[in-house]
């Protein structure tokens, strides 16, 4: 058998992308609220451009999103159907602590996603939680700066208390940061992070970064704590970069942006910071005013397993090279000759997604579990109402595939697979809804017209048959 049993398949979803539901609950208002659709949705997420309250003249989709927040028991009930394994979704930090620095959470937020985890477990699904992802109070950002401020491991100490003693033998499997290296790309949305003209932008990522890299291992101090049971793991946003050519300038411009990725897994897996990051801090003149409790705390408490993001590698070249340039995602580098591209320019790479899980699996030596993969596409809905997604069932077959192969050729450990958006969501970079990834279809639009109907894509029943054979049948 190639994949293990138990093998954890599913899908993938954020709260901020899907739920909607923005001001009911008594949920508080966070940064991901705020950044709307259109041209400046990039600016606003790299703290460029101060957006903190929702502004006229702008479409916020998060505000209702695919009003899962009224629909979770049909969607979950969808993913049940396809015979999900886990569901991999997020707390929404301000339906819990609106403000996030209040002394006591808010009980019907608690309360919704107590629901929500019971509805995965009657499916026969083990839920999955990312504590955050791109998800942090408005209000501490207004009051403290986001993630900059120490003060925040502190507020995140209170949340996930709260959360690990309230789902205790609810969840098991839980994420600290969904994507940790998303504060070097888009800062705003990985942590809060608005800049004034002529801070020093480096320091001011890499302090942030350290604030949650310590947050992350006191998450995992508390949860092992509050139950020896749960398995907490990191994320990174990963995709191996390759050198753009055997020119060793080439090769070392990889090298040193694979390092920036690592650096955070490093941390997180290895218990301290590796030697070419301290040197880089040092030589930038970098203080993230680390304490000897935060040295301790980091030691004592690694990840159990890794998880990460996978849509494509990328290639790095020197200043000197000759190349053409790209920006498909957040991540920009050189534009590999050998790839084709999606309708939105990530490069296509499933042999990248073997040698990404080899280098990561060689590196830490800790299960993997990837918690992203899929391919985002305009869908064309035909006059019968059907959706033949074919170019996404070709995507994930061959992914699927390479990973298998990782796993039986090379001997990577893993924990399980979750597709990203198994339903159709709001895109993180863009704000759209064309960007579609889903096996369910939602009628909505980018600028939030539609019934927000779901329906069964031809993908649907394929990954259905992929779970049920446990990988065996790709056809
Ligand atoms: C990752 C995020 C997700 C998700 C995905 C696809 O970076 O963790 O939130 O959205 O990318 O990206 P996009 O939505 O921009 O297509």
């Amino acid at each position: 058998m190639a994949f293990p049993e138990g093998f954890l398949w599913g899908g993938a979803t954020a709260a901020n992308q899907c739920e909607g539901g923005y001001n009911e609950g008594g949920r508080g208002l966070a940064n991901v609220d705020v950044m709307p659709h259109g041209p400046e949705r990039r600016a606003v997420g790299a703290g460029l451009r101060k957006m903190l309250d929702f502004e006229d003249g702008y479409y916020y989709p998060a505000q209702n999103a695919i009003d899962m927040y009224h629909r979770y028991r049909e969607d979950i009930k969808l993913f049940g159907e396809m015979g999900f394994k886990t569901y991999r979704l997020s707390i929404g930090w301000t339906r819990i602590f609106p403000n996030g620095d209040e002394d006591e959470p808010n009980e019907e937020g608690l309360a919704f996603y107590e629901d929500l985890f019971r509805a995965c477990h009657e499916q026969g699904i083990e839920p999955l939680v990312t504590i955050t992802h791109f998800d942090l109070p408005i209000h501490l950002i207004k009051e403290y700066g986001g993630w900059r401020n120490r003060k925040l491991i502190d507020m995140y100490k209170k949340l996930v208390t709260v959360l690990f003693t309230r789902y205790k033998g609810l969840v098991k499997y839980w994420l600290t940061f969904n994507e940790i290296n998303m504060i070097l790309h888009l800062p705003f949305m990985g942590a809060g992070l608005v800049f004034e003209e002529g801070e020093d932008k480096q320091a001011i990522e890499y302090l942030a970064a350290h604030n949650e890299l310590v947050a992350s291992a006191w998450a995992t101090k508390i949860g092992h704590e509050i139950d020896p049971e749960n398995k907490i793991g990191c994320m990174l946003a990963a995709g191996t970069y390759y050198p753009y050519s055997c020119k060793p300038e080439d090769v070392r411009a990889a090298q040193l942006e694979n390092q920036k990725n690592y650096f955070f897994v490093d941390v997180q897996s290895r218990g301290y910071y590796p030697a070419y990051a301290l040197k880089m801090l040092e030589r930038d003149g970098i203080d993230i005013g680390m304490t000897d409790e935060d040295k301790r705390v980091l030691a004592e408490n690694t990840v159990d397993f890794i998880s990460f993001s996978y849509y494509s590698t990328r290639c790095a070249a020197d200043e000197s090279t000759e190349c053409e340039r790209t920006q498909g995602n957040a991540f920009a580098g050189a534009k590999n000759p050998y790839l084709k591209a999606s309708q939105w320019g990530w490069a296509i790479d499933p042999l990248g997604f073997r040698i990404t899980l080899n280098d990561l699996w060689d590196r830490y030596q800790k299960p993997l579990f990837v918690v992203e993969n899929g391919l985002g596409a305009k869908d064309v809905v035909e006059q019968d109402g059907s959706i033949n997604d074919d170019y996404r069932i070709d995507y994930l077959r061959q992914h699927i595939a390479a990973m298998r192969d990782a796993i039986t050729e090379d001997g990577v450990e893993m924990l399980g697979y979750t597709t990203w958006g198994p339903i159709d969501l709001v895109s993180a970079g863009t704000g759209e809804m064309s960007k579609r990834y889903g096996f369910i279809y939602v009628d909505r639009d980018d600028a939030g017209n539609g019934t927000l109907a779901r329906s069964k894509k031809k993908s649907f029943d394929w990954y259905k048959k992929v779970i049920a054979t446990n990988g065996e049948d790709l056809s």
